[in-house]
């Protein structure tokens, strides 16, 4: 179909064998690209297999819009058998890569296998080899990255990981830029149980569409659209970090652990306060609206802020100063580790310390015993240890009740919303495909601002909606969300967009299909995988229904339990699963995936 190379390389480790396979167009049809190309492949080829073993395999994959001269194209799809959560697994990542990948001539790169040594995969157009890296290994990601594009060049499209991945630390990520993080489930340590440390791309050829003066003429419209947008003044003072404020105003900032949703020091730290401290702003490539900001930490180092990274390694630590937290932020960054999983795994300590569940004293807002811990785990050693894994994987080892307050859904930390007051974002992190990730419906903003104490219906159907919209469209197509979801870009482009790329004109509602598609194969993937997994496994944190809030304007709130439920049979309704969340084999037939109901059902 125009608009993809059509080409899937694969790179097998253990072997050195390469290979360029063709992408059917029934594929690109039905699955778009990016996740949808990525949930296909692991649904076909890797099987009841361990996550960190070497059959498992590693997808870098595009869209049709990804590296296009269109607005905040520059994204790419990482996705595996997650390490952390044994179930699928992917993030998305902003990076030259993604462009260079499309130029080189793929949609799509499969990694199999297991090099004998470190290694970094070169793709440089049709020329794919493997070159031993040995140098790189234990390098952290800044210093790696400066040595390949000293060797490669410095616009060659770059992912690589740090010793955190190396280490095989499941909640370790894929880096790129010395800034832009993607594959929270552990995409890292799937890497670096591969010993692969980077992937080099640079391509040289353009990609073929099917009318490419009318997509310059759209891509040239949007970004003017983008540019004349009256928030986009406050978007480029404040970025992600707009949120701050606003999650603190409305007692959803998550602190202490998610025990509390407001942090008495949130003025010495917020949106505005980065605008003080900015000394320069980087970002994704191909992007008008760059949301990257960057600060000196408190070692005078630069290190780049988003929401979710202050969130979690400020309030939810008790830490109060921004350098302190830019400096963590940095560490991980350099370590290869998420944020996310890194501060509500440093936050499980603090309180499992407060509680006496560990004989370690760490104290909320103890910057030198978090730094301490972020090389512990990173290492995988000392106390750190024991969240390395993730804090599912911490309270098993703990007990004494402290599954209670481990803030996962599916064995991933949740990102920096706390929901003691948001039954509807409680349920979007509870259904979210690849454990508690914002990434497919952030209702929290539109339930906030409408009925936000109700369990309604409505509320199911609008994150079924963004859940298509997010997850399914902007995850496979494969582009930047945020210009929609912060600028108000109309979605309406869209459409026109995959028309002038590919030819064919297609309605959101073919879009929704689509999602709904790769939805449901994600499901029956965890289904096949862990023949366990059912209804429970979509229920938040008990902290959410049995803490309230001591303070501020939610104190006393809490999430009522027989409501979610209630919501929660309804999602399955809407969705076409039975009550334990599994797909029916009517809704799997409908979408075309009679093959996969035949599997599930025998
Ligand atoms: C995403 C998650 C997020 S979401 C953040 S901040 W956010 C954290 N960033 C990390 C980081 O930084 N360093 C680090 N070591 N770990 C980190 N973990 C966290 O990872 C990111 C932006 C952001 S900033 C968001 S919301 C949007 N996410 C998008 C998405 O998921 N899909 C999409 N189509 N568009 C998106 N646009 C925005 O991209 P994961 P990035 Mg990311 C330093 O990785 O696994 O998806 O988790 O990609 O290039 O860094 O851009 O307030
Ligand atoms: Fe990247 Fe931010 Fe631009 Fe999105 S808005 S493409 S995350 S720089």
């Amino acid at each position: 179909m125009k608009g993809y190379a059509g080409k899937l390389l694969r790179v097998n480790l253990s072997d050195g064998k390469v290979s360029k396979e063709e992408i059917p167009d029934s594929t690109q049809r039905d699955f778009l690209g990016g996740r949808g190309f990525a949930i296909k492949l692991l649904w076909d080829e890797v099987k009841h297999i361990d996550p960190l073993s070497e059959k498992n395999k590693i997808i870098f994959s595009t869209g049709p819009l990804s590296g296009q001269l269109l607005p905040s194209s520059g994204k790419m799809v990482i996705a595996s058998k997650s390490p952390l959560t044994g179930g699928y697994g992917d993030g998305n990542i902003g990076t030259m890569a993604s462009v260079h990948l499309r130029k080189a001539g793929y949609d799509v790169v499969v990694v199999e296998g297991k090099s004998e040594k470190p290694c970094t995969l070169l793709i440089e157009d049709e020329n794919v080899k493997m070159v031993e890296s040995s140098e790189l290994w234990g390098k952290d990601t800044f210093e790696a990255q400066d040595l390949l594009e000293k060797k490669h060049g410095k616009n060659s499209g770059i992912l690589l990981i740090g010793p955190g991945g190396e280490n095989l630390i499941p909640i370790s990520t894929v880096m790129s830029q010395r800034g832009r993080a993607g594959g929270r489930p552990g995409m890292g340590a799937v890497m670096g149980s591969k010993h692969l440390k980077a992937i080099v791309i640079k391509g040289t050829g353009n990609i073929s569409n099917f009318d490419d003066s009318r997509l310059r003429e759209l891509g040239k419209k949007g970004h003017e659209e983008i540019k004349a947008k009256e928030n986009l003044d406050f978007w480029m003072r404040q970025g992600t970090m707009q949120a701050f404020d606003w999650c603190n105003e409305n007692g959803c900032l998550p602190t202490y652990n998610f025990k509390e949703g407001v942090f008495e020091f949130s003025k010495e730290m917020d949106g505005y306060i980065l605008e003080k401290l900015h000394v320069g702003r980087k970002g994704c490539p191909m992007c008008s609206m760059q949301c990257g900001h960057v600060i000196k930490d408190s070692e005078d180092r630069q290190a780049e802020l988003d929401y979710e990274n202050v969130g979690m390694l400020g309030p939810n630590i008790g830490l109060k100063s921004l350098p302190h937290v830019a400096l963590l932020n940095r560490m991980a960054d350099e370590w290869g580790l998420d944020t996310i999983s890194l501060g509500s795994g440093i936050g499980f300590l603090m309180e499992a310390s407060e509680r006496g569940l560990i004989k370690e004293k760490i104290g909320w807002g103890d910057f030198e015993a978090a730094r301490t811990l972020v090389q512990e785990i990173g290492k995988g050693e000392g106390t750190g240890a024991l969240v390395s894994k993730g804090v599912k994987a911490a309270s098993e080892a703990i007990g004494r009740g402290s599954h209670r307050w481990a803030m996962h859904v599916k064995g991933l930390e949740i990102s920096a919303y706390n929901c003691h007051g948001c039954p509807g974002m409680a349920l979007s992190f509870g259904t979210s495909p690849i454990g508690a990730s914002h990434k497919d419906a952030w209702i929290i903003a539109w339930e906030i601002s409408t009925d936000r104490f109700s369990y309604n219906k409505e509320k199911v159907q609008k994150l079924i909606e963004f859940q298509r919209i997010r997850g399914g469209f902007f995850e496979s197509a494969t582009v930047c969300r945020l210009p929609w979801v912060e600028v108000s870009f109309g979605l309406h482009w869209y459409p026109e967009y995959l028309e002038a790329i590919t030819g064919n004109r297609m309605t959101w509602e073919d879009l929704y299909q689509i999602g709904d598609r790769i939805y449901n194969l994600i499901r029956a993937y965890w289904k096949r995988e862990i023949p366990h997994f059912g209804r429970t496994w979509d229920y938040p944190p008990d902290r959410w229904f049995e803490d309230p809030h001591s303070q501020g304007k939610m104190k006393g709130v809490k999430i009522d339990r027989e409501k979610y439920e209630e919501m929660l049979s309804y999602y399955y309704e809407l969705r076409g699963w039975d009550e334990n969340g599994i797909p029916l084999k009517e809704t799997l037939d409908r979408l075309g995936l009679k093959e996969v109901s035949k599997e599930m059902m025998g």
